[in-house]
């Protein structure tokens, strides 16, 4: 792609230069890669100050609303190729490097991932920020910065071994630190009452300090902050202690205080109650609230103008102490009465939920919220008074059984709900919130998820991109509806020739890949067929093991049937304490062992879990895979934003009707997607049969026989009690349906075979994903946002 940007690549090697000598203090004879890394970020991040500052000034000028997004994970990945290809310097940059005896691709491969956040939430809040950018909206991402993201995921015999991550081992090259945007927090002891003023004394405390680092948006037209706050102890060493000899009590209260944001909790549904995470969750959210109250300070003295200047997006409930915390700032130290605080704080807050999954609801014991936020608790209270003072009839309150419910208190403060699909968005209304839903018919929105193009299409996928930008001109990358343009040319068999092209040549990069990097080597003209994201129950990975199970017996009793050759790849972190889940990551290996090494079966079927999946391994495995397994039971996903990655790249779905899955398939077409399953309704009804699990294993005899071979140890050859929890769930309880919607999903695989030996439909059927996409970009999600939910306007001209 031609680059719009001025800088020459003379220039930038001169820049690239210049930083590593001044800025690094390193000789280019003697610098290592990281050096070059470290170099060339810097000079990409010199281009994008500017029009960073500009978006600040032009934001001020023009007195703009500012979106705030509070969320507890950014899962932004690596950032300099991003920057690079939104700045479009990708061939100053490549030549700059040559010049410099460097290679581009080597460089790039050096920076770390940065995993803050555990799966599709953080992701989503990447990909918004980016957006926001792009679409010119003023707006900051406030978050934590996490000494150590979500852990680093090996396998020992086939089993998840965990590490800590450390992507600050090395200084991180886009950050700003800002010493002088500090705050001090407080936790704990009491509350008093002076007149009718409610005043809180914590008992210990801790420094907030900011860490900006600039999100540039295509084309560099415009930048946002993502703002993340480290905990500083108030004192950082007690020299008292050091002195009589104690150097342990000495660094205490450092350590105590820096454990605050040491670490991102790597539990994405269960793991509650813990104390250091609600102090994680006040943490940032109270940093964040006052800064957003001291910003809107320096430009308005009247209070009331809140909510038309500060909108404040809760990227779920995690970060909604905001509400309790924006009304004790309004009213106790601010002096407003109880009511008008709470109504600014409801004109400025709204709130996204992600799950319907029950132990997935965020509660906490009261008595545990107490003694951390004693005057929030009190809060909390005198919200749910005014709330039922208002609705008479109600039967719903934030405080209940002795819990805090962080869903209701969110629900009850915000001005907006938004579930992220339109299967998820209708399930709200009439599950969760069902009752506040009725108090509140107004209040609950959809805003179905999407993902940036620029990182997912563009980046990742160079070789289709060309041929987007060859066929329909250069326009789509923030206009990703364009993508309609390709649908003619779907009928011309050369420019299809070109289309299957670029998805081999990524399948052929891919098995490279992983034949360089894991020993692992397969044949590009197989089904690339994958499963990646977080392991869960209702994720049904296992469901995915059963089926290749089924596969490789059905292939060993017809050796001579013609087969269509297939590659079941998978990846995916388990939460270190959600057994079942580890259980299944290492059947999926112990699986693999006994079929890869299988002489009758290898060549037509393989099995593979790539370790350690992160944003980085998404950009490799996308662009190269044919099918996309999206096979949750119907009613638990959310939303997903990987299924639409998939689309996006040409690779065909094979799913439920679950999530954003229903959408996908509405726009690539019925015909384009291969639907099994059980609706949401009737999983509902299957499971109120008793012995559901037990009927399907005896009605199909594929599914028996693939459970029998795991309870006889074929695949963990002396062990074979290894699985019987995975045996007796599936054939007892089975709460997520596997047995039931295995038959289904067994036909739906075998379409795809068929299916898959005609190329060149099948490539028409790819090439329909990609041209049919383009609604699920984030910037139509952003719009939607902003129109529906913000009430904010773009400022970027041009
Ligand atoms: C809560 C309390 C304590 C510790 C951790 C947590 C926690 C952390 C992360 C709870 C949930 C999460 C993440 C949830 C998540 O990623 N949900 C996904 O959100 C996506 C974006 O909307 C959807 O596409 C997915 O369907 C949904 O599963």
């Amino acid at each position: 792609m031609v680059s719009r940007n001025t800088l020459t690549a003379e220039q930038f090697r001169d820049a690239i230069l210049k930083h590593l000598t001044y800025a690094l203090g390193k000789d280019p004879g003697h610098a290592q890669v990281q050096d070059w890394r470290m170099a060339l970020s810097l000079a990409v991040r010199d281009q994008i100050v500017d029009s960073w500052f500009a978006a600040t000034r032009k934001t001020y000028a023009e007195g703009g609303k500012r979106v705030y997004y509070l969320s507890m994970e950014f899962l932004i990945g690596r950032l300099l190729e991003d920057g690079i290809v939104n700045l479009r310097l990708v061939d100053q940059a490549r030549d700059a490097l040559a010049g410099l005896g460097q290679d581009f691709d080597t460089v790039l491969l050096d920076e770390p991932d940065a995993a803050l956040g555990n799966g599709g939430l953080g992701r989503l809040a990447a990909c918004f920020l980016e957006s926001l950018s792009t679409l010119g909206c003023p707006a900051y991402g406030y978050g934590l910065r996490y000494e150590h993201g979500l852990f680093r995921q090996s396998f020992v015999d086939g089993k998840q071994m965990e590490a800590p991550e450390t992507w600050l081992l090395q200084p991180h090259a886009w950050e700003f630190e800002r010493p002088e945007a500090r705050f001090r927090l407080g936790f704990g002891g009491s509350v008093t009452t002076k007149g009718k003023t409610a005043v809180w004394t914590p008992d210990s405390f801790v420094d907030a300090e900011a860490y900006d680092t600039p999100v540039i948006g295509w084309q560099g037209r415009w930048a946002n902050t993502l703002r993340l706050w480290s905990a500083k102890a108030v004192d950082p060493f007690d020299l008292d202690s050091f002195n009589t000899g104690d150097f342990a009590a000495a660094a205490r209260d450092e350590a105590m205080a820096r454990t605050i944001s040491r670490v991102l909790y790597p539990d994405d549904t269960t793991e509650q109650g813990k104390e250091l995470r609600l102090k994680q969750e006040f943490f940032l959210t109270s940093s964040a609230l006052r800064d957003i109250m001291r910003r809107f300070d320096s430009e308005y003295d009247d209070i009331t103008k809140l909510p038309a200047k500060v909108a404040i997006q809760l990227n779920d409930t995690h970060p909604a102490i905001a509400g309790p915390e924006l009304v004790r700032l309004l009213h106790d130290e601010r002096g407003l009465t109880f009511k008008a605080a709470m109504d600014l704080a409801q004109g400025c807050l709204s709130y996204t939920n992600h799950t319907l999954l029950p132990e997935a609801l965020e509660t906490w014991p009261e008595g545990l919220f107490g003694k951390l936020l004693p005057r929030h608790l009190q809060i909390v209270d005198q919200i749910d008074h005014a709330h039922a003072k208002a609705n008479p009839s109600r039967k719903v309150s934030a405080r209940a059984e002795g819990q805090v419910k962080m869903g209701e208190l969110s629900f009850i403060m915000a001005h907006k709900v938004n579930g992220v699909s339109a299967l998820h968005t209708e399930l709200m209304k009439t599950t969760v919130f069902k009752e506040l839903h009725r108090l509140h018919p107004d209040r609950i929105l959809n805003q179905t998820n999407g993902v940036t193009p620029r990182r997912w299409l563009l980046s990742c996928n160079p070789r289709l991109s060309s041929l987007i930008t060859d066929t329909i001109g250069e326009d789509w990358a923030d206009d990703l509806d364009q993508l309609k343009g390709l649908e003619p040319h779907v009928a011309d068999a050369a420019w299809l020739d070109r289309y299957a092209k670029a998805k081999l040549d990524n399948k052929a990069e891919l098995s490279n890949w992983m034949g360089d990097a894991h020993g692992i080597k397969v044949d590009p003209a197989m089904i690339i067929d994958v499963q990646i994201k977080r392991l869960h129950e209702y994720k049904r990975q296992h469901l995915n093991i059963l089926e290749t199970i089924a596969l490789w017996q059905e292939v060993k009793a017809n050796p001579g049937a013609n087969w269509t050759p297939r590659l079941k790849l998978f990846a995916g972190k388990a939460a270190p304490g959600y057994f079942f889940a580890k259980d299944i990551i290492r059947l999926i290996n112990d699986v693999a062992v006994i079929l890869n090494a299988d002489p009758e079966t290898r060549d037509v079927l393989q099995v593979a879990f790539l370790p350690n999946y992160n944003v980085t391994l998404a950009e490799r495995l996308i662009p190269a895979a044919d099918l996309s397994e999206q096979i949750s039971t119907a009613g638990k996903e959310a939303s997903g934003t990987g299924n639409m990655k998939f689309a996006l790249n040409g690779a065909l779905t094979v799913g439920t009707l679950d999530g954003a899955n229903v959408e996908i398939r509405e726009h690539v077409g019925a015909d384009n997607f291969f639907l099994f399953g059980m609706t949401a309704d009737e999983v509902d009804a299957r499971r109120a049969i008793d012995g559901h699990a037990a009927q399907a294993v005896a009605a199909d005899p594929r599914l028996a026989a693939a459970l029998k071979a795991i309870s006889d140890g074929v695949f963990s050859p002396g062990d074979k009690d290894r699985y019987a929890n995975i045996v007796e769930n599936l054939t007892g309880p089975d709460y997520f349906l596997v047995s039931s919607d295995f038959t289904d999903y067994w036909r739906a695989q075998r379409e795809v075979d068929i299916a898959f030996a005609d190329t060149a439909n099948w490539m028409r059927m790819a090439a329909l994903n990609t041209a049919r996409s383009g609604w699920f970009s984030s910037d139509r999600t952003i719009r939607g946002y902003m129109a529906d939910i913000w009430h904010a306007k773009a400022l970027r001209d041009g």
